[in-house]
C-alpha cells in the first residue's frame, strides 16, 4: 500500500513537472555582463530537492523565471546528498536552499521563503 501511494505521488509529480516545463514561459533577460555576475553569485547557492515534489517544482519555476542557474541536488532516498541535507539543515524536508555567504552557511526551508529570498536578491 505504501509503495502504491508513493507510485501515485511520483506519477502526479511527473505530470506536474511536465506541465511546468510546458507552461513556464520565458526567462528574465539581462544584459550579458549582469547575467554573468549573477551566474557567479549563484555558485554559492544550492537547492536540495525532489524532482516530483510540488513545492520543489514551484521553487524551480521561480528560479527558471528569474534566470538563476542554481545547482540542484537530489535529496531522494539513496542519493549521496540526502545525508548532507540532514546533517547541515537538520531535517529531510525539501525544498531547502543552502546559502553560503561571508563564510557562513544557512539552510533555508519553506518554498515561499526561498522564493521571496531569491526575488528580493535577484529580481
Ligand atoms: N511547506 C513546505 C512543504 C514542503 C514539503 O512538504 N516537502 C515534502 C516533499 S513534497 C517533504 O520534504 N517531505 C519529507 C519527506 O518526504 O521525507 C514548503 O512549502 O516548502
Amino acid at each position: 500500500m505504501k509503495l502504491f501511494i508513493k507510485l501515485i505521488r511520483n506519477l502526479l509529480g511527473l505530470i506536474i513537472a511536465t506541465a511546468d516545463v510546458l507552461t513556464r514561459g520565458t526567462k528574465l533577460k539581462r544584459a550579458p555582463e549582469t547575467q554573468q555576475q549573477i551566474n557567479t553569485e549563484v555558485q554559492d547557492l544550492t537547492l536540495y530537492q525532489f524532482f516530483a515534489c510540488p513545492f520543489c517544482i514551484k521553487t524551480r519555476r521561480a528560479m527558471y523565471k528569474l534566470n538563476l542557474p542554481i545547482e540542484k541536488r537530489s535529496a531522494s532516498e539513496g542519493s549521496p546528498h540526502r545525508e548532507a541535507l540532514l546533517q547541515g539543515g537538520g531535517k529531510i524536508k525539501v525544498p531547502c536552499l543552502r546559502i553560503e555567504q561571508d563564510g557562513k552557511v544557512e539552510w533555508m526551508y519553506e518554498s515561499s521563503q526561498i522564493i521571496r529570498y531569491l526575488e528580493n536578491r535577484f529580481a
